[in-house]
């Protein structure tokens, strides 16, 4: 895995009222490529219900919610109690947390089996993540095109997530911003790991 302090380019999404940035080829391409292999055979993927109109549907992907044992989640109004980090997803997160002075203490991994699988769009803003959350989202395999629209007024912004790239959201984006990964015709598989901080309970 790269190390600390390398360099790499970094690009900052022109976007009013939020903090997106682009970093490609955050992790070496070698390392992209074993991380793909290891994280498909070793995070426990379940299919995950989204709460919809009044209906249960299974989410369009896989998905694994992994975490420090008090990192409790709701996602689409369901709480997903955190499965154990494995030794590589631990390891991004500390050289996250060591680069961005962040404190994430969960990641959510879905799994995008092909073009078919997606996610709707949303917010990362659910009350247990603070008012300003910073989301490090790592991706792996397949490009994918990120798609952002403002809540209110008509900004939008879109980029294709690459291998090994990692994209920062950060300050007001999840206030003022949606975001969503739309269905393809045809694409591989990808993996996407979003980390967060998920505050103890009771502080908002
Ligand atoms: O797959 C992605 O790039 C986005 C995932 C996402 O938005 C989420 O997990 O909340
Ligand atoms: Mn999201």
């Amino acid at each position: 895995m790269r190390s600390q302090g390398a360099t790499y380019a970094t690009y900052d999404l022109a976007l009013a009222n939020a903090r997106v940035s682009y970093h490609p080829d955050w992790l070496r391409r070698s390392d992209a490529d074993a991380a793909l292999t290891a994280l498909r055979i070793e995070v426990p993927f379940e299919q995950h219900i989204v709460k919809m109109f009044g209906r249960e549907l299974k989410a369009p992907r896989l998905s694994a919610w992994i975490g420090d044992p008090g990192a409790a989640y709701c996602y689409s109004r369901v709480r997903y109690t955190p499965k154990p980090w494995t030794p590589l997803l631990a390891q991004i997160r500390d050289r996250l947390n060591a680069e961005f002075n962040a404190a994430f203490n969960s990641v959510l991994v879905n799994y995008y089996r092909d073009g078919r699988d997606s996610m709707g769009w949303h917010s990362d803003d659910e009350p247990e993540l603070g008012p300003a959350p910073l989301i490090g989202s790592v991706s792996l395999g397949a490009t994918r095109r990120f798609k952002l629209k403002a809540k209110r007024g008509g900004a939008r912004a879109q980029i294709d997530l690459d291998h090994g790239s990692l994209l920062l959201m950060a300050g007001a984006t999840q206030e003022n911003y949606v975001h969503a990964i739309d269905k393809v015709q045809a694409a591989g598989e990808r993996i996407n790991l979003t980390y967060r901080r998920v505050l103890p309970q009771g502080v908002a």
